[in-house]
């Protein structure tokens, strides 16, 4: 099948199985994938009048309200609210649901929707799926503020990382791309990382040669004066999200 058969398929699957027909508040994500959720969301023919979705960036906003449905912004919802669920696409998958994310520039507000949702669902196709994260993607984005991103470069490459570099807009306008917080996005390229059970089984994953752990790597870059997010979703189910309800997943299909 091609490739957006096989994302509109995915996002049927997710829809089918893990939209409650009775949600209240849903976090929709970013990219193209997301759109297929949307559509597979209005496709189920219920009524969405008394349901609120949570955008991820401008472009998810836009994605709401041209499908008739109502958005309200990650800080209109009230105190305390816990989403019903969360769909959102990805760049690489593992075995164990942990995400690369941030090749669209939103991964800021996704994380803090999906850490928001009872159930995050992440939607990918097969082309996603890998052993390993960085396998077929090659790198982490990373979220910066402006002032401090050529000091995270620095901080990056003693890590290890192969030529971290500043995202730059590709059409239309020089400089530096910005995100929907007004900050800069830094790719960090790095080999493959290595999983918990690789470490379980006597793999180094402390940044020898650049090699990190998935989880370790993930809290030593957030570490970086200067950055907002990391483009690693791990410990996704982790206690805080254990605290907002437990985050399943969908296996990408
Ligand atoms: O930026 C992100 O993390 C997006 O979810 C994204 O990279 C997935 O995009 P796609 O659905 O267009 O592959």
């Amino acid at each position: 099948a091609s490739v957006e058969a096989s994302k509109r398929a995915a996002a049927k699957v997710a829809v089918q199985n893990h939209y409650p027909l009775n949600a209240k508040w849903v976090g929709i994500g970013s990219g193209t994938t997301i759109v297929y959720v949307v559509e597979a969301i209005k496709e189920l023919g219920i009524d969405t009048t008394l349901t609120r979705f949570v955008p991820t960036g401008y472009q998810s906003k836009q994605l709401i309200t041209k499908a008739g449905l109502t958005a309200i912004e990650f800080d209109a919802i009230p105190e305390g609210t816990v989403l019903d669920v969360a769909f959102d696409g990805a760049d690489e998958v593992d075995d164990d649901l942990n995400c690369i994310k941030g090749g669209g520039a939103c991964l800021f507000q996704e994380k803090i929707v999906a850490l928001q949702a009872k159930e995050f669902i992440c939607v990918a196709d097969s082309r996603k799926l890998q052993n390993r994260l960085l396998t077929n993607w090659k790198y982490i984005p990373i979220e910066v503020a402006p002032i401090a991103a050529n000091r995270v470069v620095r901080k990056l490459t003693e890590m290890g990382s192969i030529k971290p570099a500043i995202r730059l807009n590709t059409v239309a306008k020089e400089g530096p791309l910005k995100t929907d917080q007004g900050f800069f996005i830094v790719d960090a390229p790095f080999p493959p990382l290595v999983t918990p059970s690789d470490v379980k089984a006597g793999k180094d994953g402390n940044g020898t040669g650049g090699i990190w752990e998935v989880e370790t790597l993930a809290t030593k870059i957030k570490a970086i004066p200067g950055v907002l997010e990391v483009g690693i979703f791990c410990g996704v189910t982790g206690p805080q999200a254990q605290a907002l309800g437990s985050i399943g997943g969908q296996k990408p299909v």
